[in-house]
This record gives structure tokens, C-alpha cells and sequence, in this order.
């Protein structure tokens, strides 16, 4: 047992571990600090009115649920309906979470006793006893099975249990949920059968893995993430029911993960193979792809009592502190070389990470965090899925994602600061201001257009109305001491009295190895008010305050040091601010910017230094995402119908080629080309289609390209997306070199997929062009200049006129218009031989209708934009 100063971390008459950060270090104590605090203070009616709405909300959400899906797995909120797996489009890997067993109805159990709606409880116990199977032949992920339906069976078990022991309810409760845990749980176990111990992503419910009916089995991956959180619920199952088959697996896929970290940097990748152990995946952050196994290193301390995994954890957090961490950013970095970020752009799922960090005892750099990601919010209304390091849209889709409400809960409960009550009181709003439909809650598609998405996840019920009700209730209005439970990833509550029920084997343990490791004041204990605020009431409003204003247009996160540029005026006549001002790029002239300049400096003729206000084009996710185009120039379409296409961060680039690339287009098979490719004859010469979703679009790419595809043509699985509603991105690659990648490859929204794909269906033989959509077939490009612009070297002028880097910009005119009238040439050429196409500069085709299949070109509100999705999800 240890101690800060003379404070224990634990209560008496709990052994080392159990419920320490819960109950000291969450904090009753700190909350005697904060209600001293001068901060934005809420009334117990205000925050009885907010608890209230949340209640409401739930009801709407949850009552739309059983009115309109269940027995469903998800409610789909636009539609009114259920999702039924088989029986909706193919949504690529999101479909894995649904196994029919009503997903969304087992996730909500325990949100219901923590809301107090324990009739409605009582209700949906019984329902899940008589309605819900565990055998249907589906392949379903492991990992969300794990967290969602094992997690929401067992904390709806302690629950029951709990409220059958009180004798006023359940009484005919026979412990079925935790049977049906326990028939889940070895419908689960199959995963695990690799040398490795580290389990299988997906498993078959009725058939296991290696069954050949299974229909899986054949991947050789899985995420960090997945394989290392495992360890509170089947620890949990394997405590409750006795058998320790379960919590042995879990602990050996933790064992193998430790084992694989980077000895030299201590941080884990994203991807790992499952047979022998390699990373596949060497980006390494704390948001998708690893983010729970750290969170359920700490927490099976928490639960368990086990020192291994706070030794684990502690190692591996100094380690993100050193490396991932630049607060209030989490960046990724390679593993190996810890030093340089891969990636400009943060993912929403590492919003959680705060809470973590409060559950460690770091406090200063989760209100860091926690204010860079509402600054955020404040921005966008919800965390997009990713976001640049000056916090503009990457990924621009929300699906009601909890985590920033879960961090927000956890800070609250730490600090005591209403500031957080203020947080929650902004969620709250926001959800009900543009989430909310008829039909429940609907998932954002892109906060920047507010479109939705007909979808409804199951963890918003089984997280964010948890997070959000505790957050507005005093102790005192839960039906039980939340002290007395941990969260697991999914929100569902076990009881840290589970670290007392000693493990069904007691010859398995993770063998306690002494770890050497930098140790500071938290590594073994929770903190206490006098270390954290000594004699500062004001800490985490002073914190915060340094980070209020992220988000100011053009503002980087950090002050930068003002940089210098000297322009070179040339003979063109136009003064180069205005000149500069007319494509965009604002411009503060030095002399207002700087002073104690010397005159020499700033009166040079025909150099004007110029105070670089934005960074432009420093940064790699300011890139402006060239829109290109599939157009179809077989008969019967012949030029005229034109889909407006994503390019890829990788591959062929197409700006590059002349003639854009040619071909004809066959449907990978399968056709998500996940797996080997089954018919490389057909699609050797040509142009593969393949849907998005379930990997990688580098695996993609590579597997395509070895079955000698000449292009790819990704077509997006999410229903009804398009080009109108959703700006174009950039496709990414894997985090690892993908030089040898060297098709051209583009993606279609599904609607514009849907048109490529019909057309290949009625005509069979389609040719398509894949090129930058300026450069269209039949589509005249306005008469321009061609600005050049590069950086002097030093000396090169004028003596004494260039210090620093100094800007050129040339206008070169008269070459562009050559060059634009041989392309006319060309281009009338191909018009006379191809008769007709489909353009409003075409002199003459103008009066030809165009297709009704042709698609709008980005308009300029659209562009530039730089929205990539984030790689992992592919
Ligand atoms: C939840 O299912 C879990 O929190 C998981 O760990 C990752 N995130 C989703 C919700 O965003």
C-alpha cells in the first residue's frame, strides 16, 4: 500500500487497488476545494433542469429504439426503422457490431438503473432473457461484441443482482444474464485460438473461427485496441461465474502486447499481426487503434488489484507524455522513431484520453486536452471524427461519439470547477439543437454541412446519457454508490469489489516482474488537493485560460514567431498585396506589423516585406484536395457522364499524367478486396471497382495491383453519401511506406458509385477516364495567368534587399495563353472525333443536354478543402 504523505489512496478495509482512484482520487475531497472556487457557478435548479432534459432526451432516444427497432440491433433514426444486418446496404466494418442479439437493447441495460428507470430495467431484463440470441450465424467483431454485449450483460447482471438484494425488485432474477454472459463469452473464446494468443478480429457466433461455415478466419490482423480490451470483462465473467478459462485468455493477449512494445521508445503501433506477433502498423497515438488498451491497463489495476498492469500503464503513459503529448495536442508518432509526428490531424476517439489522464492523477494536461477539444467543439458543434492541429475539419462526420462528454464527467468529478457543468450544459444543447429527429438521435454526416446520417450507435445510450446524468447528479440521487464501480470502455459499471474474488486459477497470475521505470509523484498513488492545487483555488481555470482561444481563425495553436518575407515587385502593374489579396492570401505589410524597422529595410524598391499572417501551405493539411473525375467515354455516354471523384495521398499521382489513365472497369471480387482476389483474370488491364470499408485502402490498392488491375476506382459503403453534401477528400495511406503503390486510385461517394456501377450492369463494357477534373475531356479551362512563386536563395538580390526568405512571384502570361490555345487544338480534335460532349464552354455542343448522371462540379464553397478521413478507418 502506498501513500502520499500521510494520505492513504485507498479506503480502509480495501486491499491495495480497489476503488483507490474512485474514491479518493475521484474525489470527494476535491469537491470540498471546489465549491470554494469563484468559477461560473450552476444553481442545484439549473442543474436539476439539465438532468431533467437529459432524462427527456433519453426517453426520446431509447423510447424510439423499442418503438421503431427493436428487436433490431440499431435504431435508424431518419428512417423510423430498425437496422437489420443483411437486410440494410452493407456499411463495410461498422456492420460487425451487430450480431442480431438487439445490440442497442443489452448496451442500454445499466444506463437505465444509473437514470433511475428501474421499472423500464426490470422490462428490458426480462426482454433480453426471452428474446435475445447468442447462436446466429453472423460474423461479428470481437472487440465490440466484448465491450458492448458481454460489458452491457454483465453490468446489467451486477445491477439485478444488486436490486434483487435489496428484496424489492427482481426477485425472480436467476442470475440469466450472467448465464447468457457466460454462453457469450465461450461463443467468443474460439477468437483466441492463435499461436500467438492474440485473438481474431471477428468471430462467427454459431460457427467459432476455423469452422469452415464460419465465413471467417482468414485475416491476419487485428487493431491494438481490439486484441487489449478483453482484460475487465471477460476478468469480470471469469470472477462471476467461476471459470477462469476467460480472464487467462485476456491476460495472455495483454502479456503478448507488452511483450511486442518498442523496447526502445515503450509505445505500442496501431495494427499487429495475430500469428507471429508483428506490427503491421507502426503509427502510434492514443486515439483509434490503441486507445482502450491503455485506458484498460489502468482500469484492471483499478479492478483487479493487479500491480503488473499499473507497472504497464505507468511505463507506457511516461512514455505518450514524452512522445505523443504536446499539450494540449496528442499527436501520433512512429514507434520507432518516437520523435517526428505522423500524422498533422487528431482523432475524436482520443477525447477519452483526459479521463484517463484524471484517473492517473495528471490533471494539468488533461484540462489541457479537455480545453483544446471544446474549443473545438465550439467550433464544429460536435468533435468531427478528425481534426487538424489548427483544429479544422480532417473527417468531418460525428456519430454521436461520448468520449468528450465522458472526459468532461471525469474532470468534473476531479475538480468540482461548474465550468464543466458549463461543458456538459453545451453538449446537451448541441445534441438537441442538430441531432435530434423525430425518430431519436441521428449521427452527423459532416458538421460542416449539418447533414445526417441514418444511424443511431449503441453507445450513445449506454455512454453518453451515463456520462452526461452523473455528471448533473449529486451522489446522493444515484440509486447506488458509484464509487463502488469502474467504467469499462462502453460505460458499463463493475464492481471494483471484484478485485477481493480471488481469480478462479490462482497458477496463471501475470507474473509480477519488477519494472525499472522513472517514477514521480503519481506512479503508484492518487493525488491529493495539496499536491495538485497548493494554495491555488484558480488552478484549472489558469490553465485553461492559456488555451481559450485555439480555434481564432489563422491562429496556430502556439504563438509563432512572426516570419519575414520580402516580395519582389516585377513589372506587371499590380501592387503585390492587392495582387496576393485576390487569391486569398491576406497580407500585413511589415511597417504596420513591426516596429523600429529601419526605413532602408522597408523603402527597398521593388521589394515589399510583407509579415506572413496565415501559414499557408505550411502545413500538410491545408493541402487543397484536387477534385478529380470519373468519366465515362464509352458509348452510349461518350465524355458526358462525369462523376466527380476523391483523389489519394498516394499511388499515381494524376495531375501528373497528361492524358489522365484509360480503361475499362471490373468489379473486384470480393469486392471490398480484403481478401486474396479471386479474379485477377478478368481484372488484369483494367480498372478495378472495389468497395470501401473492412481494411485498409493501401491493402486494397496492393492487392489489386498485384492482380494486375491498371487503376481502382474506391466506392464509398456508406449509403447515399455524395459530392453535393460531403467535400471531397484524400484517401491515405496505411501509416507505412506506400511507395510501392503505383496505380491510380480514386474514390466515388456511394451515389456516384451507384451510377458507375448501374452503367456496368446494363452496358458491360465501360471505359472510363480517371483524371484532375480541370483537365476534363470537353471542358474548357478559363483563359488565366500562371503564377509562379518561389523562395530567393540568400544573397541572390539586391544586396542588402533580401534578409531571410524572400518570395518571388512571376506572372507569366503570354506562355499560358500559347500553351491554352495548342490545347484548344487538341481539344477540338477530340470533340470532332468523339462528336459530342457535355459542357457549358463548348461552343459546339451547347446546345446538347447534358446526362442527367453528370454531377455537379465542386462548387468554390466546397473548395479548397482538406478533409481526409483518418486512416484507420478506411
Ligand atoms: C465506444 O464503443 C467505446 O467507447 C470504444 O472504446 C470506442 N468508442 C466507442 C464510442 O465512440
Amino acid at each position: 500500500m502506498r501513500r502520499i504523505g500521510n494520505k492513504l489512496c485507498w479506503e480502509v478495509g480495501h486491499p491495495p487497488g480497489i476503488g483507490m482512484m474512485l474514491k479518493s482520487l475521484l474525489l470527494t475531497s476535491l469537491l470540498g476545494w471546489a465549491s470554494c472556487q469563484e468559477s461560473q457557478t450552476m444553481t442545484p435548479e439549473e442543474k436539476t433542469d439539465i438532468r431533467d432534459q437529459i432524462v427527456e432526451m433519453f426517453d426520446h432516444a431509447y423510447g424510439s429504439y423499442m418503438k421503431y427497432a427493436y428487436p433490431a440491433d440499431e435504431l435508424m433514426p431518419l428512417s423510423c426503422r430498425g437496422r437489420v444486418r443483411g437486410l440494410e446496404p452493407n456499411r463495410g466494418d461498422i456492420d460487425d457490431s451487430l450480431g442480431k442479439f438487439s445490440l442497442t437493447l443489452i448496451d442500454t441495460l445499466d444506463t437505465l438503473v444509473v437514470l433511475n428507470k428501474l421499472d423500464e430495467f426490470e422490462d428490458a431484463v426480462r426482454k433480453t432473457v426471452r428474446d435475445v440470441r447468442l447462436d446466429n450465424d453472423v460474423v461479428v467483431s470481437v472487440f465490440e461484441t466484448n465491450i458492448r454485449v458481454l460489458g452491457g450483460l454483465l453490468g446489467a447482471h451486477v445491477m439485478a443482482d444488486l436490486l434483487r438484494q435489496r428484496g424489492e425488485r427482481m426477485q425472480w432474477y436467476g442470475d440469466e444474464l450472467l448465464h447468457m454472459a457466460k454462453e457469450l463469452g465461450h461463443r467468443l473464446l474460439p477468437a483466441f485460438n492463435t499461436t500467438s494468443g492474440l485473438p481474431y478480429p471477428r468471430v462467427n457466433l454459431r460457427y467459432g473461427v476455423l469452422n469452415p461455415l464460419s465465413r471467417t478466419g482468414t485475416e491476419s490482423d487485428t487493431c491494438t485496441a481490439c486484441a487489449g480490451t478483453m482484460i475487465l470483462e471477460f476478468a469480470a465473467l471469469s470472477r462471476l461465474s467461476g471459470e477462469a478459462v476467460f480472464e487467462e485468455h485476456a491476460r495472455k493477449a495483454l502479456d503478448v502486447l507488452w511483450e511486442k512494445r518498442q523496447r526502445g521508445s515503450d509505445l505500442v503501433g496501431t495494427v499487429i499481426n495475430i500469428h507471429n506477433g508483428d506490427w503491421v502498423r507502426r503509427d502510434s497515438g492514443v486515439g483509434a487503434g490503441i486507445d482502450s488498451y491503455y485506458e484498460y491497463l489502468m482500469k484492471a489495476y483499478i479492478l483487479l488489484g493487479d500491480n503488473v498492469y499499473l507497472e504497464r500503464f505507468n511505463i507506457h503513459y511516461s512514455a505518450i507524455m514524452k512522445y505523443i503529448s504536446q499539450p494540449p495536442l496528442l499527436l501520433n508518432v512512429h514507434m520507432h522513431n518516437p520523435t517526428v509526428s505522423v500524422r498533422s490531424w487528431m482523432d475524436s476517439l482520443l477525447a477519452f484520453f483526459p479521463g484517463l489522464q484524471v484517473l492517473r492523477g495528471d490533471l494539468k494536461p488533461a484540462i489541457e486536452t479537455h480545453e483544446m477539444l471544446y474549443q473545438v467543439t465550439k467550433q464544429h458543434k460536435f468533435l468531427p471524427e478528425a481534426f487538424t492541429t489548427e483544429f479544422r475539419v480532417h473527417w468531418g462526420q460525428h456519430p454521436l461519439r461520448p468520449e468528450f462528454a465522458e472526459s468532461t464527467y471525469y474532470l468534473y468529478k476531479a475538480t468540482g470547477d461548474p465550468y464543466y457543468l458549463r461543458v456538459g450544459q453545451s453538449i446537451v444543447e448541441k445534441l438537441n439543437a442538430y441531432a435530434r429527429v423525430p425518430c431519436g438521435f441521428a449521427a452527423v454526416q459532416d458538421v460542416r454541412t449539418g447533414t445526417h446520417e441514418d444511424r443511431m450507435d449503441s453507445f450513445f445510450l449506454a455512454e453518453m446519457f451515463k456520462y452526461l446524468y452523473l455528471l448533473f447528479s449529486e451522489k446522493s440521487q444515484l440509486p447506488f454508490d458509484i464509487d463502488d464501480y469502474i467504467f469499462t470502455t462502453e460505460a458499463h459499471l463493475l464492481p471494483v469489489s471484484l478485485s477481493t474474488t480471488q481469480p478462479p486459477c490462482q497458477g496463471n497470475n501475470t507474473e509480477a516482474v519488477p519494472i525499472a521505470q522513472e517514477e514521480d509523484l503519481f506512479t503508484y498513488s492518487c493525488p491529493s488537493t495539496q499536491t495538485l492545487f497548493p494554495n491555488n483555488p484558480s488552478f484549472a481555470k489558469t490553465i485553461r485560460d492559456s488555451y481559450k482561444y485555439l480555434t481564432g481563425v489563422g491562429r496556430a495553436f502556439h504563438s509563432l514567431p512572426v516570419r519575414e518575407i520580402e516580395l519582389p515587385l516585377h513589372d506587371n502593374g499590380m501592387e503585390p498585396v492587392e495582387f496576393l489579396k485576390s487569391m486569398g492570401i491576406s497580407l500585413t505589410p511589415l511597417n504596420e506589423a513591426t516596429a523600429g524597422e529601419t526605413e532602408s529595410h522597408r523603402e527597398h524598391k521593388g521589394v515589399y516585406r510583407v509579415k506572413l499572417v496565415a501559414e499557408v501551405s505550411q502545413t500538410p493539411e491545408e493541402e487543397e484536395v484536387v477534385p478529380h473525375i470519373v468519366q465515362l467515354i464509352s458509348p452510349p455516354f461518350l465524355g458526358r457522364t462525369v462523376l466527380t471523384a476523391g483523389p489519394a495521398k498516394f499511388g499515381m499521382d494524376l495531375t501528373k499524367q497528361e492524358h489522365g489513365v484509360k480503361g475499362s472497369i471490373v468489379k473486384a471480387s470480393p469486392y471490398t478486396a480484403c481478401g486474396p482476389i479471386d479474379n485477377a483474370g478478368d481484372l488484369k488491364g483494367h480498372i478495378a471497382l472495389a468497395l470501401r470499408g473492412d481494411c485498409m485502402f493501401a491493402g486494397k490498392a496492393r492487392r489489386l495491383q498485384e492482380a494486375g488491375a491498371i487503376g481502382v476506382i474506391f466506392i464509398d459503403h456508406r449509403e447515399g453519401s455524395n459530392s453535393e453534401e460531403t467535400p471531397l477528400f484524400q484517401m491515405v495511406g496505411d501509416g507505412d511506406s506506400t511507395t510501392d503503390i503505383s496505380l491510380p486510385l480514386v474514390f466515388l461517394f456511394s451515389r456516384e458509385g451507384a451510377v458507375l456501377t448501374a452503367a456496368l450492369e446494363e452496358h458491360h463494357n465501360v471505359d472510363v477516364l480517371l483524371l484532375p477534373k480541370e483537365r476534363q475531356l470537353g471542358h474548357d479551362k478559363p483563359l488565366g495567368m500562371n503564377i509562379k512563386f518561389r523562395l530567393a536563395e540568400e544573397g541572390e538580390l539586391e544586396e542588402g534587399a533580401a534578409r531571410g526568405p524572400t518570395l518571388e512571384f512571376v506572372l507569366e502570361k503570354g506562355e499560358v495563353l500559347l500553351e491554352e490555345e495548342e490545347e484548344e487544338e487538341e481539344l477540338r480534335g477530340e470533340r470532332q472525333s468523339r462528336q459530342q460532349y457535355c459542357t457549358t464552354a463548348s461552343e459546339n455542343d451547347s446546345t446538347e443536354p447534358c446526362s442527367s448522371a453528370v454531377l455537379s462540379p465542386l462548387d468554390s464553397s466546397q473548395s479548397p478543402n482538406s478533409n481526409s478521413g483518418p486512416d484507420t478507418n478506411p
